[in-house]
């Protein structure tokens, strides 16, 4: 249910009024560079055409009413503007909480609330950013709503903040940045040092993006997640006693082996390790991509999974499994994990004409292995997020 009109048409079965304020968010894969976001790196992800819709309609008091059709048995949320605060039963609508009271305390308290209806397409825990396009397409219906006139690198920044802040997991501002700012048609390199970025044609007539889901997840996502982000600040620390830096995006690879030996502990070493060749993989994908060179870029991407896996360790069983085994098919440039990690999703850059045999080989060996079949998705670009 995706239609203009059915959405609009669930708005006024739930608020018993109509109105026509339709929003869209979609979500994001990461082509490549990956945890460098938090390390003053590259990233290289685009908007997908699977994402979050919203109806809203203005309220006269100063409070939200909020229903998603993908959890109706939640029923709807309400809570006001005046005096937002974290609470776990709000589940879902804490991204929207938390948007809220930042733009808030931006721009000055909002005079009214309003009625949201919510739907979306992005699979829960896929790694494929349902929170960060909830939380743009928060910022979005407030520029609307209220004329506050957030550009997309604020609604990025607060939309990380909310993570960073409201719901402690210490996010990078990849995602965000993407599903705010994306143009349709483009894989969008980012310098999360400066936010300096380019939007780079993701021209592929010849092949398409498959998104591979292993519908799996691993518990304490959020607590390893923090875990690797502070082994590499660790890291940071330790080789600024050796050489001027401020990330470890600073590092060329023949940098990082002469200064490595001030990293006293191995785990952090190899963190760090990932970091810093993950960037430079970055920087030659999209150089790559940009000169057509289609077999390097699919190389690069290969190599930033066996490093997610041997370094980061933030593979599991099931996402090297999808990866290996999309390696092994015809026609195939290239296959990685995409996301955060710890299960979720992979993506494979798979030649057209291959695509129904890859996706039914990948698929039956997946079965055979863990008894539960993958999802499989064709990835479609999209812009960032705006009302439709
Ligand atoms: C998650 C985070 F939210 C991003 O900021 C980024 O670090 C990513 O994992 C890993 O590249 O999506």
């Amino acid at each position: 249910m995706n239609h203009t009109k059915d959405l609009l048409q669930r708005f006024e079965d739930i608020y018993g009024y109509p109105t026509e304020n339709l929003y869209f968010s979609p979500g994001r894969i990461n082509l490549i560079g990956e945890h460098t976001d938090y390390n003053g790196g590259k990233v290289f992800p685009c908007a997908i055409t699977m994402g979050t819709y919203a109806v809203v309609a203005p309220r006269e008091d100063k409070m939200v009413y909020a229903f998603s059709d993908n959890l109706p048995e939640l029923g709807t949320f309400s809570f006001s503007l005046e005096g937002i605060v974290y609470e776990k039963e709000s589940s879902w609508t804490n991204y929207i909480k938390g948007m809220l009271l930042y733009i808030q305390e931006k721009l000055g308290n909002f005079s009214h609330g309003f009625d949201l209806f919510i739907y979306g397409t992005i699979p829960n825990g896929a790694s494929l950013s349902s929170s960060a396009s909830l939380e743009v397409l928060t910022g979005v219906i407030a520029n609307d709503l209220y004329q506050a006139n957030l550009s997309g690198e604020t609604i990025a920044k607060l939309g990380m903040r909310v993570e960073n802040k409201f719901l402690n997991l210490n996010s990078g501002i990849m995602d965000q940045f993407i599903i705010a700012n994306a143009k349709k048609g483009h894989a969008l390199l980012l310098d999360t040092n400066t936010l300096e970025y380019e939007q780079i044609p993701l021209n592929l007539p010849d092949h398409k993006i498959i998104i591979m889901n292993s519908l799996t997840r691993r518990e304490l996502v959020d607590s390893e997640y923090n875990t690797r982000r502070e082994q590499c600040e660790e890291a940071l620390e330790m080789l600024q006693k050796v050489v001027s830096i401020s990330s470890l995006g600073d590092l060329s690879e023949s940098e990082f082996e002469k200064y490595k030996y001030a990293i006293t502990d191995s785990v952090v070493a190899r963190r760090a390790k990932h970091a810093v060749y993950e960037n430079v993989r970055t920087e030659k994908a999209a150089e790559a991509l940009k000169n057509n060179q289609l077999e390097a870029f699919g190389q690069l991407m290969n190599e930033s999974h066996l490093s997610l896996h041997k370094d980061y360790e933030v593979t599991v069983k099931e996402t090297d499994f999808l990866v290996r085994s999309a390696w092994k098919q015809e026609g195939v440039l290239g296959a990685r994990m995409t996301g955060g990690g710890f299960g979720g999703c992979c993506i494979a850059i798979v030649e057209n004409d291959e695509v129904d045999a890859f996706i039914d080989h990948v698929g039956a060996d997946y079965e055979e292995e863990f008894d539960f079949a993958p999802e499989f998705y064709i990835a479609e670009t999209e812009d960032g997020a705006q009302k439709i």
